[in-house]
């Protein structure tokens, strides 16, 4: 800002007046508070315009000061009070060019509600269908102990899922599960016959490449009771598939083996991408690989050797039990290509399925 006065010029009364002119010229041209800061800093401040004037007052006759220092009083009163009229000012117009811009017509921000994970979906999806058909949801720890994971299961101490390799060991004999089968040996040990149960949980392997991860998610579930034949097994498991994944899947049923049933088989359906023929639009179908064929469990006869560890008379009971993996599932379900995808929390992509 430009200064009040020419240096020496006019009486000092003259001076002050023309002090208070000066700072209504400066106001004007300030449009934000720390210019009207600046302003008050260069006025009223400890260096400031007033400040010059008033060390000049020493040099004046002393009877004129007190009429003078009464007048320097009055214009810094006066200062003081123009500065704060233009700051409220300025604040006025800045809520009024917000009102100018604000739209109440403009529809309000939806509420971001979160979604369930894909993984989720599918868990409880196929519980669902399970409950449906008159299974209980069973669940219980992930820490477990050697028995229920391998020894109760008919897995001999030299089987290679047992080693070090393969198993999260915690101590000697608790490990972190490796399948969801312990659920489905305490559900045995707690209830007789007849039972039908679906146990969903995190199981933990030492595998990690583009196909593994050291923790995924499997559903196994289970049905013992008197005169339960491959039939039954057959039947319950065609019945999920249909409500999973369509009733024009075409389910096929081929040998296996798994140390705790005997028969086993492996289910297979028809690939939902290219309707089991193979090839899309004349090339080879990448889901099915052309084979037209997408394995989807792994089920069979219990094993007499896990009643017997359960406490179930094999010569009474019969029972039949199969797996999945979830993240599998839900793979060929939403069309997924990539297994890490699940883990990496990207909220674009699990925020897709629900
Ligand atoms: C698969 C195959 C399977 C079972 C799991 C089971 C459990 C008990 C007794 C007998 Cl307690 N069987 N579970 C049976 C057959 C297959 O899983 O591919 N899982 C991902």
């Amino acid at each position: 800002m430009t200064a009040a006065h020419p240096a020496g010029s006019g009486t000092l009364a003259e001076q002050l007046d023309e002090l208070g002119q000066a700072l209504e010229q400066g106001l004007a041209s300030a449009h934000t508070a720390a210019e009207v800061e600046a302003i008050r800093v260069a006025y009223l401040g400890r260096k400031g315009l007033l400040a010059g004037l008033m060390s000049s007052l020493a040099k004046t006759p002393p009877e004129q000061r007190p009429a003078l220092g009464q007048k320097a009083n009055q214009v810094k009163a006066l200062l003081q009070e123009q500065m704060e009229t233009r700051l409220r000012e300025l604040e006025r117009r800045k809520e009024h060019e917000l009102l100018a811009r604000f739209d109440p017509s403009l529809p309000g921000r939806t509420q971001w509600l979160g979604s369930l994970h894909p993984v989720t979906l599918v868990t409880e999806e196929i519980c669902q269908a399970f409950v449906a058909l008159g299974f209980e949801v069973v669940e219980g720890p992930e820490l477990e102990t050697d028995f229920y994971n391998f020894e109760a299961l008919n897995l001999p101490p030299d089987h290679p899922a047992r080693d070090m390799q393969d198993t999260f060991y915690i101590g000697e004999s608790t490990l972190l599960r490796t399948h969801t089968s312990p659920l489905q040996v305490r559900t045995m040990e707690r209830m007789a016959p007849p039972v039908a149960a679906i146990a969903p949980g995190k199981v933990y392997r030492r595998d990690s490449d583009l196909t593994h991860t050291p923790m995924f998610h499997q559903i196994e579930g289970f049905l013992v009771d008197t005169d339960v034949s491959m039939a039954d097994l057959r039947g319950t498991l065609t019945a999920f598939v249909h409500k999973i994944f369509g009733p024009d899947t075409i389910v096929r049923f081929r040998p296996s083996f798994f140390p705790f049933t005997e028969p086993s088989a492996e289910v297979d359906i028809s690939c939902m991408l290219c309707g089991g023929r193979g090839t899309c639009a004349g090339k080879s179908c990448r889901v099915c690989k052309q084979t037209g064929w997408l394995e989807i469990l792994g089920c069979g006869m219990i094993d007499p050797a896990v009643f017997a560890a359960v406490g179930y008379d094999p010569e009474v009971y019969t029972g039949f039990a199969f797996g999945l993996g979830v993240e599998r599932v839900a793979m060929l379900k939403y069309g997924i290509g990539d297994l890490r995808m699940f883990f990496e929390n990207d909220i674009r992509f699990v925020s897709q399925f629900g």
